[in-house]
C-alpha cells in the first residue's frame, strides 16, 4: 500500500537496503546476504594487500582496512560490508600484551587468572581506537548504500581467550572461573561488556549502521549457566547499545540450546548456526526478531547442485521467520572458492526476488 512505501531517504538510500530493512522486520525486494568473516580470508586480493603485515597492524591502517573491507563488497555483490578488525583489536588498544599468530589465532602473554588481572584491564576510550574512526569514516565515501556492519566480541568469547591463553577446546580454566569465583567472574564480564559496549559505539559514531556481537563460543557453555553468569552481561550490551538507533545481531556457534535466552538477550537478529534449521529456530527464539543464517559453511565444497538446494532449502525455512538475512552458519572457510560465494549471491537474489513477485 502507498502508505506502506519507503519514503525517498536522505541517507544515501541505507534506510532503503534489503540488509537494515530485514534486520527490521520490514518486506524487502530480496533476501539479503552477507558472509560471516568474508573480509580478509580466501581472497587473493587480500593476500596481495596483507603481505608482510602482521593481522593486527593491519587493523591499525585505515587505508588497508578500507580497501580489505571493500573486497568481498565489489567481488560478491553482497549486501553488507563487515569492517575489517578483529574481536582481540579493543584488548590490544587497552594495553593487553597479545598477538594475532598466524595458522593459530589470538595468543596472550600474560593470561589472567586472578583479581589482579581482571583489575588491570581499564576502559576503552575513543582515542585508543582512532584508527578505527578513520577507517570507517573512510568507508562511508566508499559503501553508498551499502551498510557497514560494526562488531565486537561477547563477553564469554573474550573471557575465555583472556583466561586460557589462546584458542581453545575446552574452556577448562574459564569454566573454572565461571563456576567457582562467581565474584571475580561478574567483575571480568562487567569490565569486557564495558569495553564491547565502548569498541560498538566508537564504530556506530563513525557511521556504522548495525552491529553484530560475535560471542562464537558461548555454545560450550549450559542453558542454565548462561542465564546465570552470561545474560545479564549481554542483557546489558544489548541495552546500552540500543540508543544508537542501529540494529543489534546477535551470534554463536553450537548454541542451539541457548536460541532462547540469546533472544532475551534484546538484539534485533539472532544469528543461527548450522545445527537447528531456521524454522526450528523460529520456534525457539522469542516473537519480534529476525533471524540469520545458515547454511553450513562445508557445503560451499560440495558440487553447485548440492549448494542450490541447501541454499534454496535455507531460503524456504527463513520465510518462515519474521525477518531473514542470508548467512553462512559460521565464517567462511579459508579454502573456499570464491566464485561459489560469488554464485551464491546471484542465486539468493534471485531465487528471493521470484518468491517476493
Ligand atoms: O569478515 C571478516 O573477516 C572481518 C574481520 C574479522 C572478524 C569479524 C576478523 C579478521 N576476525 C573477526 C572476528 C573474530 N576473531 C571472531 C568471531 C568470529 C568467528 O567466530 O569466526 C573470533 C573468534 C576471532 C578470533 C580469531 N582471530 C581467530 C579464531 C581463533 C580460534 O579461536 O579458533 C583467528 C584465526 C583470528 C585471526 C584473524 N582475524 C581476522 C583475520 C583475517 C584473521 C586471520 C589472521 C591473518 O590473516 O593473519
Amino acid at each position: 500500500a502507498a502508505a506502506d512505501a519507503v519514503r525517498p531517504p536522505d541517507d544515501g538510500g541505507l534506510s532503503a537496503s534489503p540488509f537494515l530493512l530485514a534486520c527490521r522486520r520490514r518486506p524487502v525486494p530480496h533476501t539479503p546476504v552477507w558472509f560471516m568473516r568474508q573480509a580478509g580470508r580466501s581472497l587473493p586480493e587480500y593476500l596481495r594487500v596483507r603481505e608482510g603485515v602482521p593481522m593486527l597492524e593491519s587493523c591499525t591502517r585505515p587505508e588497508m582496512v578500507v580497501e580489505i573491507t571493500m573486497q568481498p563488497v565489489r567481488r560478491y555483490g553482497v549486501d553488507a560490508a563487515i569492517f575489517f578488525s578483529d574481536i582481540m583489536v579493543p584488548l590490544k588498544a587497552i594495553g593487553v600484551d597479545l598477538d594475532i599468530k598466524p595458522g593459530v589465532g589470538p595468543v596472550i602473554a600474560d593470561p589472567i587468572r586472578d583479581a589482579a588481572g581482571v583489575a588491570a584491564l581499564r576502559p576503552l576510550v575513543p582515542d585508543d581506537v582512532h584508527y578505527v574512526t578513520e577507517a570507517v569514516g573512510g568507508l562511508a565515501g566508499e559503501l553508498g548504500s551499502t551498510p557497514l556492519i560494526g562488531f565486537a566480541g561477547g563477553p564469554f568469547t573474550l573471557a575465555s581467550y583472556l583466561i586460557e591463553g589462546g584458542p581453545s577446546k575446552n574452556h577448562e580454566r574459564t569454566k573454572a572461573m565461571m563456576y567457582g569465583e562467581p565474584e571475580l567472574w561478574a567483575d571480568l564480564m562487567d569490565r569486557l561488556a564495558d569495553l564491547t559496549i565502548a569498541f560498538l559505539k566508537v564504530q556506530v559514531a563513525a557511521g556504522a549502521s548495525a552491529v553484530q556481537v560475535f560471542d562464537s563460543w558461548v555454545g560450550a557453555v549450559a542453558e542454565q549457566d548462561y542465564r546465570a553468569s552470561v545474560l545479564p552481561h549481554a542483557r546489558r550490551i544489548f541495552a546500552e547499545v540500543e540508543p544508537l538507533g542501529v540494529p543489534r545481531i546477535h551470534f554463536g556457534v553450537g548454541t542451539g540450546e541457548l536460541l532462547g535466552p540469546m533472544g532475551e538477550a534484546g538484539a534485533d537478529v539472532v544469528g543461527v548456526d548450522w545445527r537447528v534449521p531456521l524454522d526450528e529456530a523460529v520456534s525457539r527464539v522469542e516473537p519480534g526478531k529476525a533471524l540469520q543464517g545458515n547454511l553450513d559453511p562445508a557445503i560451499l565444497f560440495a558440487p553447485w547442485e548440492t549448494v542450490e538446494s541447501r541454499a534454496r532449502d535455507v531460503l524456504a525455512r527463513g520465510r518462515t521467520a519474521e525477518g531473514h538475512i542470508f548467512n553462512l552458519g559460521h565464517g567462511v572457510l579459508p579454502s573456499t572458492d570464491p566464485d561459489v560465494l560469488a554464485r551464491l549471491v546471484e542465486l539468493v537474489h534471485e531465487a528471493s526476488a521470484e518468491d517476493a513477485r
